[in-house]
């Protein structure tokens, strides 16, 4: 089905690993804060929904989506997560700034998963204009931060198990 059709943050909870005994950080750019704040909202309420513990959760801020992997590898070292989710919001101007910035932060967080034992999620909207951010951070489009949780449960779920 196009996404313009769907709720992008539709899932099966059956399917969705408990995550009480988990340990997440979350790291979140304050660039476009109306739409990470949304985010962040969204990522936490579903951590918590499927168990995750207030005490388990470390959440830091960096100042632009940019910044998102060097804070990321922060968080994994300080914090020793079982995933890292990282949130943000590229909305695209009238510069090739925007191309610059999902670049640098989508091979940022690409080369964390491959350098580090743990994953971090891309939990980045790159959008073309404020109102198809809206649409995805707790809009018709559902909220990118609950499938950044959703998608963080199930990859700290597989690594336990690959490790066992
Ligand atoms: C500079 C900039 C611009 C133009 N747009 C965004 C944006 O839409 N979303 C976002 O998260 N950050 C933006 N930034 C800031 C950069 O991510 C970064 O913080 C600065 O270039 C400093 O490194």
């Amino acid at each position: 089905m196009a996404s313009s059709l769907k709720n992008l943050s539709d899932h099966d909870p059956a399917r969705i690993p408990d995550g009480t005994l988990m340990k997440f950080g979350i790291v979140v750019s304050e660039w476009n804060e109306g739409i990470t704040a949304a985010l962040l909202d969204g990522t936490i309420k579903t951590l918590q929904k499927y168990g995750v513990k207030e005490e388990n959760i470390s959440t830091k801020t960096v100042p632009g989506s940019f910044e998102l992997p060097y804070g990321a590898r922060i968080v994994a070292e300080q914090f020793s997560p079982h995933a890292v989710i990282c949130l943000g919001c590229v909305i695209r101007g009238e510069t090739s700034h925007f191309d610059y910035i999902c670049q640098g932060v989508t091979k940022g967080i690409t080369e964390l998963n491959l350098d580090y034992d743990i994953p971090f999620i891309f939990g980045v909207l790159t959008t073309e204009n404020l109102q198809q951010a809206k649409d995805r951070a707790g809009g018709k489009h559902g909220n990118k931060g609950n499938e950044a949780a959703i998608t963080a449960l199930k990859m700290a779920a597989l690594r336990n198990i690959l490790l066992q």
